[in-house]
């Protein structure tokens, strides 16, 4: 059996060589991203039994991609290959150290992954695990994959334990429906400006009724203000009261975590820890695989946060999206920490 079955599209990635503007950066290393094969390759990494569903191009990318994360330990069996449509890629630049803002430029549209539908995907596999892990990338990608979310986290009895990361990315959410309308093109700052919402009637507010169907939320206070615009974590849990555990981050501030029973109910307060960031993509990832890996082994929630946390930390200090997370031993010890040692 399966531990945690991870849906998302992931693409071949192309780090900087140096810092810069996308039209200055002369040369990219190739690496590889998408936030739900991350959560898995991390889970993977911490010694669980984790699959990866997706949809990649019948080329060159999506063999390298298979192979990577099957590298990791996960199992790829279950991603399908598209002879017609390509496996997704996207460049990205160095985040400017005051702001975090970074270029992303994103060639996805059509790709492989945005077919993902409950008729292009191996649907047995994803009821596989005891938790199934999406993210709101999906449903930004077409219609088909907004359409296969809502099915997902419609509640149904005897359905695994749907964990969902807002992961609310503006730059997607330009031009939808990608599918009847691709771009061929669209490049975002990821912070440090505000969102463009445009696009149509469908917009990031589709994540708010996504999250409500989850039984584990993550959100960032900023993307909750610039998606949905709620402002603090009250306010949040306050449009999000059925999810069992709702997570709301708030970067340096550490997170929010509520818990039994909708707004009224209990609060716990995790700090972060204060590690030197080299960059913040895949941090978000790794918090949830932490949270994940802890909830799988049915620790007190504030070791949850604190795993989450220590995966975080693994993350913001390298490069790249993925890191290496802390073995058991060590992380179970920098759980247990009384609150003044940890931090
Ligand atoms: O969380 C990291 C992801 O943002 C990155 O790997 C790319 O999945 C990605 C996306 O769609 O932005």
């Amino acid at each position: 059996a399966t531990d945690v079955v991870c849906l998302g599209e992931s693409m071949v990635t192309f780090l900087p060589g140096r810092p810069g503007r996308l039209a200055d950066v002369p040369s990219f290393d190739r690496a590889i991203g998408g936030a739900e094969s991350n959560v898995a390759c991390m889970l993977a990494a911490a010694g669980h039994r984790t699959k990866w569903v997706s949809r990649v191009g019948a080329d060159g990318f999506g063999d390298h991609l298979v192979a990577t994360i099957a590298g990791y330990g996960v199992d790829t069996s279950a991603v399908r290959r598209d002879r017609d449509r390509p496996t997704g890629i996207y460049f990205r630049t160095a985040g400017d150290r005051a702001t975090d803002a970074h270029e992303v430029a994103y060639y996805r549209a059509g790709s492989a992954a945005s077919a993902m539908s409950v008729t292009t995907l191996d649907t047995g596999a994803l009821q596989d695990g005891r938790i199934l892990h999406l993210s709101g990338i999906t449903a930004a990608l077409s219609t088909d994959c907004l359409d296969l979310l809502r099915t997902l986290t419609a509640r149904r009895p005897g359905r695994p334990l749907v964990s969902f990361d807002v992961n609310h990315r503006p730059g997607l959410w330009r031009g939808f429906p990608k599918l009847s309308a691709p771009p061929p093109l669209s490049t975002s700052f990821e912070r440090g400006r505000p969102p463009e919402q445009g696009g149509g009637p469908i917009g990031p507010r589709v994540l708010l009724d996504l999250a409500r169907g989850a039984d584990l939320v993550f959100v960032g206070e900023d993307e909750a203000r610039d998606a949905w615009g709620l402002d603090g974590s009250r306010a949040i849990r306050a449009a999000l009261p059925e999810p069992e555990v709702l997570v709301v981050k708030r970067g340096a501030g550490g997170v929010v975590v509520f818990h039994d029973g909708g707004p009224g109910g209990a609060t716990t307060t995790v700090r972060s820890l204060d590690v030197e960031v080299v960059a913040a993509v895949g941090a978000g990832d790794a918090f949830a695989a932490g949270f994940l890996s802890a909830t799988l082994r049915g620790l007190p929630l504030r070791a949850r946060a604190r795993y989450g946390h220590l995966f975080a930390a693994a993350a913001l200090t390298v490069p790249g999206d993925l890191a290496a997370p802390p073995g058991r031993a060590l992380a179970d010890g920098l759980a247990a920490l009384d609150d003044a040692a940890w931090g």
